[in-house]
């Protein structure tokens, strides 16, 4: 497959997956039009079971005889405790196991013929693992000898949850897909919605959902929020598809990580290009731990009301079109930088006026056809410039400090024609 290695490092072993993909497929295809996930697990009474020894091996396993389940049990030094449990009802299921008390160890969760689905190292917990009718073991490796309990819960799994394994762009889940709300506060006209909900249980944690794109002819942007659980950062990378049959790894279009812990991170204005059929969004945790509460990730696809930026437009190659005599709106993120290239016949002279909300102050910067700088101008939060040029082709905003995602900044180039 086309993996960039860092995808790999991540990867939950690779072992036997098939089967568990084909179920997936079978399961989903069975099941379209889930309802939208649910945040919490019916509440369900804990059975409470006491450890007893010997239970070292697969052989001597102590049977579970329901999840939820609370285990009370000891590690001593070098020990190994055994449990064995069976999902008995259809469709999905997503076990999360995790330990408290003063015992650490590694948890494993793994088949019936001994191959492992995952683990974990307390404090980390197995989350969201799916798994499918059968019988499965949790094995506790001591690590620091000491009492614990340990926690096997399972829920029903629904489209928008996360499941693991995902931890690259090969086994990406398809987003849940919710009602599109109508017109957004800029103007501009949704036309869907996806969501998921999952968590980083483990330190290395990432997981990838796919989003399929949905582009009308004029483009369209996405916008794309990410809310980490408290005490954690938010990372977000987007990457393309790329092109299997010319052999084109998919590109990675943004790649953003929050600046405070517990904060949403927005990428406001992500293009749709329409020769993509999806979009591959990874989330993992940019800094901070935080092993049990859930992620939101939410993306809402819209057609802009008037002329938009098509991010990424970082760079001159990326520049998004400006046409003339007509606004072009855009999001100065923190650290952002956006290209226009200007469109339709060049004239001469044009004078350029550019708005800007507040929160940002920025640069504008502007050049000819063969990118050579003509002039640079400051512009502060909230204010407004208008300059007269001649000979521009392209111009450069550059978020100088701050970044707004929810006011757009205005530009537009009049043309003044010959002196
Ligand atoms: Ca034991
Ligand atoms: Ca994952
Ligand atoms: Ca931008
Ligand atoms: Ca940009």
């Amino acid at each position: 497959m086309r993996l960039p290695s860092p995808w790999l490092q991540g990867m939950v072993g690779a072992v036997a997956l098939g089967g568990i993909a084909a179920a997936r497929l079978a399961y989903e295809s069975e099941h379209r039009a889930t309802p939208a996930p649910r945040a919490a697990a019916a509440a369900a009474a804990r059975l409470v079971v006491v450890e007893t020894e010997p239970n070292d091996t697969a052989g001597a396993a102590q049977p579970i005889a329901r999840l939820p389940v609370e285990v009370r049990g000891e590690l001593l030094a070098g020990d190994r405790d055994v449990f064995r449990f069976r999902i008995d009802e259809p469709g999905a299921h997503l076990i999360a196991a995790w330990m408290e008390g003063a015992a650490r160890a590694r948890l494993r969760v793994t088949r019936a013929d001994g191959s492992e689905l995952t683990s974990a190292e307390t404090p980390e917990r197995i989350g969201a693992l799916a798994l499918i009718r059968g019988d499965y073991f949790v094995t506790l490796e001591a690590a620091t000898k000491g009492s614990y309990r340990l926690m096997v819960e399972k829920r029903p799994w629904v489209r928008g949850l996360d499941w693991e394994p995902n931890d690259d762009p090969d086994h990406a889940l398809e987003l849940a897909r919710l009602e599109p709300s109508a017109t957004l506060e800029t103007g501009a006209n949704e036309i869907a919605r996806y969501r998921a909900v999952g968590w980083w249980s483990r330190r290395s944690d990432v997981d990838c959902y796919r989003v399929p794109l949905l582009v009308p002819p004029t483009g369209a942007d996405f916008r794309i929020e990410l809310v980490p659980p408290v005490g954690v950062k938010a990372h977000l990378v987007v990457y393309d598809t790329g092109d299997p049959g010319a052999r084109i790894n998919p590109q990675r279009l943004i790649d953003v990580t929050g600046t405070v812990a517990g904060e949403r991170t927005i990428v406001p204005a992500l293009g749709e290009r329409s020769w993509q059929p999806e979009y591959t969004m990874c989330v993992d945790s940019g800094g901070g731990e935080n092993f049990m509460d859930s992620y939101t990730l939410e993306i809402r696809a819209f057609t802009p009301k008037g002329p938009f930026e098509f991010e990424p437009n970082d760079t001159r190659r990326t520049a998004s079109a400006l046409p003339r005599d007509v606004p072009v709106s855009g999001y100065l993120t923190r650290g952002d930088v956006d290209w226009f290239r200007i469109s339709a016949a060049p004239s001469p002279r044009m004078r350029a006026r550019l708005e800007l909300p507040a929160g940002v102050s920025a640069q504008i910067a502007f050049f000819d056809e063969i990118g050579r700088e003509r002039e640079r101008i400051r512009c502060q939060a909230g204010g407004s410039i208008a300059a007269d040029e001649a000979a521009v082709a392209f111009i450069e905003l550059r978020a100088l400090e701050g970044g707004n995602t929810e006011k757009p900044y205005r530009l537009v180039i009049e043309s003044l024609g010959s002196p």
